[in-house]
């Protein structure tokens, strides 16, 4: 998402001479030019909740629907957007988007890997927190092959976070995945609450998160540590099935409360970055990855690529990134592991 506060900050200024936020109307505007920038905060059955003159002492939550001239484009959580309407926040007052920002990146996913369908499940966010419990509901490592593959393809950063650290080690699944440094944390629900979920913190500072995963595996626990004065239900998980039970039922985006001891209205005061809960996945469909852009997130392999056969799944005889890695060019357990994430779009898509 956008540094919003202080852009959002000067803007004011310029567009707001007058103490009351009064605009000449004088002019003729082409059209929408006085629309307002907003963020999207969740959306509920068309109802979208949004965010304007984020960062500002008139910072408030509007409720708006899409206007019609948008046609199929959708809306989603994280999208910036223009408001034009009714934008005091009232109750029972409705504003209208007229316009949809270019994104920087997607997160999309299909249901299945079959699904011709993209649903495109957050907007603009920089990373992408793979929550996996460490049992109730088990780790289930095809699973997070998956969901760092949709993160290389977004072009998001992947983190690790390993909740439920007082029902198992950590060790075992980290051993998996430490060929590919990705950034991790392990959490653990009573120690969530002593310490107010600052190791997860330190991992969220300054950019937008959204926390993705299983049904029960403890997105909205953690979510609920990290924004307290927010506090969303969570669910039990069955204790036959191991499932969840599908408790948070919509996307939304929370603000993070400033770290202790900053300045208010200083620039970190108004950008501790953001979180975003989500409703538990069954499955993670890949069906538009592209890989390449899955290599591009090996920099010491990519190079290698250059002497693969034309459409190379890089998992075949002729494949040049073998001989790349027996020249000492790169680690093979790297090779293994971009190996093992590409074989997971071919994997039951549940797993
Ligand atoms: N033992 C243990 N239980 C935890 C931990 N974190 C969360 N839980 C429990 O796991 C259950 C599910 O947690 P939620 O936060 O609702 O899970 P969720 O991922 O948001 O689930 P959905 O909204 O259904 O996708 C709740 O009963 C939590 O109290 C933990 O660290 N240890
Ligand atoms: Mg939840
Ligand atoms: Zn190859």
């Amino acid at each position: 998402m956008r540094r919003y506060g202080k852009d959002a900050d000067e803007d004011d200024i310029r567009n707001r001479p007058s103490p009351k936020g009064s605009r000449p109307r004088t002019r003729i505007r082409p059209k929408h030019e006085d629309a307002d920038e907003a963020m999207i905060l969740t959306v509920d059955r068309g109802r979208l909740t949004c965010l304007v003159e984020a960062g500002t002492k008139r910072e408030r939550e509007v409720v708006a629907m899409k206007s019609r001239e948008l046609g199929r484009k959708g809306v989603v959580v994280g999208d910036i957007v223009n408001v034009v309407g009714d934008l005091s926040g009232e109750p029972d007052t409705l504003a209208r988007i007229v316009r949809v920002e270019e994104r920087s990146s997607v997160l999309r996913r299909t249901a299945d890997d079959d699904d011709p369908y993209e649903r495109i499940v957050v907007a603009n966010a920089h990373q992408l927190a793979i929550v996996t419990a460490l049992a109730d509901p088990e780790p289930r490592p095809r699973l997070i092959d998956r969901c760092l593959v949709a993160a290389y393809d977004a072009g998001m950063e992947p983190l690790l976070v390993l909740t439920k650290s007082d029902l198992a080690p950590a060790a075992p699944l980290l051993e998996t995945y430490a060929p590919l440094g990705i950034s991790y944390v392990v959490t653990r629900r009573d120690e969530l609450e002593t310490t107010g979920a600052e190791a997860v913190r330190e991992h969220l500072r300054g950019r937008s998160t959204v926390f993705i995963g299983h049904s029960g595996v403890g997105k909205t626990t953690l979510v609920n540590a990290l924004v307290p004065l927010h506090q969303r239900s969570t669910g039990v998980v069955n204790a036959v099935t191991g499932r969840g039970r599908h408790t948070t039922v919509s996307a939304l985006a929370l603000r993070l409360p400033p770290p202790p001891g900053v300045k208010p209205g200083s620039k970190k005061a108004l950008d501790p970055g953001w979180v975003i809960d989500t409703p538990g996945f069954r499955s993670f469909g890949l069906s538009h990855i592209d890989p390449s852009r899955v290599i591009h997130a090996f920099p010491d392999l990519e190079p290698g690529t250059v002497d693969c056969p034309r459409a190379c799944s890089h998992d075949e005889p002729d494949c040049a990134l073998d001989a790349w890695v027996e020249d000492g060019h790169a680690e093979q357990a790297r090779l293994y592991s971009l190996r093992r994430l590409l074989s997971s779009r071919e994997s039951s898509e549940g797993d």
